[in-house]
């Protein structure tokens, strides 16, 4: 087959909705896409963890410690599976992990802001995990078939995410004065910085264009982002919430609710590397990635001793 009769194929594949499998044949820069944004979708579930991680000694509770543990290694477990989807791609964990190292792929913006009160863990359940639902749901329909089936186990767990976090707001909301002031200065501090997670506006979003095309991303930053704040909002004011937007209106004629102006000159600092947490963020994965070497050194061992069993074995 001609190089023209596969992307014709591709294209087909594409245009009847079905998936493309990791031996289809697909356009190198499809490829290229795709193993950057799976692979910093797996960044940022694996750098998620750090800011949580910040308190489960401090939970205040043996359940609310539980359900954070869980939480986490949830995280972890989602990191593993996006890994997975990517290495379909023809690309090595271990490179991955060093573009990450080296500054050449990027992680979710939210990531780089303090969890500064157990409220925040709260408002990170909440609002962060909320609006990767919201992408994530989109995403179950992306093209490439280990991304979107991934996608589909992720968000079951995003969901009991979403929930604890909100069950943290609730419980804070009906609490003492101190515990209801917690909660709102968690709302303020990550009410925008969630809205960023959806990335620039369409008008400025470079990959936007041929992701749509391809059927990468489904739906764009802008639908998204919408979708979130006309979810979110209602959820606020139900808990006796504010949203720390004095620009904020509901338009009785389309039915959304409107923003503010979102600061992207702030969204532009923290993805090239200077938001409040970056430099502590990269050195503690640079370490841990350190002192886990003689993990991986002992696993690939046991490995080649179980091949080199399994050959005498045969020989025998
Ligand atoms: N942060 O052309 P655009 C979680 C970059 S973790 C950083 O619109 P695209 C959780 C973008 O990469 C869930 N960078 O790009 C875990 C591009 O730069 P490069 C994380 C961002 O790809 C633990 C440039 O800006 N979810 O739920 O079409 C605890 C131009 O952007 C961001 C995902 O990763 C950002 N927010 O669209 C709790 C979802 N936004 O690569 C919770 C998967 C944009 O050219 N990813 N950039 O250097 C996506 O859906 C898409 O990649 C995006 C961006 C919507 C994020």
């Amino acid at each position: 087959m001609t190089e023209e009769d596969k992307l014709k194929r591709f294209n087909i594949c594409i245009e009847q909705d079905e998936k493309i499998e990791p031996k289809d044949w697909m356009p190198e820069q499809y490829r290229k896409t795709m193993i950057r944004q799976i692979s910093q979708h797996a960044h940022s579930e694996v750098i998620g963890m750090q800011p949580e991680g910040n308190w489960v000694l401090r939970a205040p509770t043996l359940r609310a410690k539980k359900i954070l543990l869980a939480k986490i290694q949830d995280e972890g477990g989602h990191g593993l599976y996006l890994y997975s989807a990517a290495e379909t791609l023809g690309i090595d964990r271990g490179e991955m992990i060093k573009q990450l190292h080296e500054g050449k792929a990027k992680y979710s913006s939210i990531f780089n802001y303090p969890a500064l009160t157990w409220a925040d863990i709260g408002a990170i359940g909440w609002l962060v995990d909320g609006a990767a639902i919201v992408n994530q749901v989109s995403l179950q329909r992306t093209s490439y078939g280990p991304y979107a089936r991934g996608m589909v186990r992720i968000c079951k767990e995003e969901s009991f995410h979403q929930r604890q976090g909100y069950e943290i707001m609730v419980t804070m909301m009906n609490g003492i004065s101190e515990q209801k002031k917690m909660a709102q200065d968690a709302m303020d501090r990550w009410w925008w910085p969630a809205l960023m997670m959806f990335g620039p506006p369409d008008g400025e979003s470079v990959h936007t264009k041929q992701s749509m095309q391809w059927k990468i991303k489904r739906e764009s930053n802008d639908v998204l982002r919408q979708r979130f704040i006309d979810k979110t909002v209602d959820q606020a004011h139900f808990i006796g919430l504010e949203v720390p937007d004095k620009d904020l209106k509901f338009n009785e004629a389309t039915g959304h609710w409107e923003t503010g102006t979102i600061n992207w000159k702030e969204f532009h600092e923290v993805i090239n590397g200077n938001g409040p947490c970056n430099h502590q963020r990269m050195k503690h994965h640079i370490k841990a990635h350190n002192d886990g070497k003689w993990v991986r050194d002992a696993a690939l061992a046991f490995a080649e001793t179980e091949k080199n069993d399994q050959k005498q074995l045969i020989t025998n």
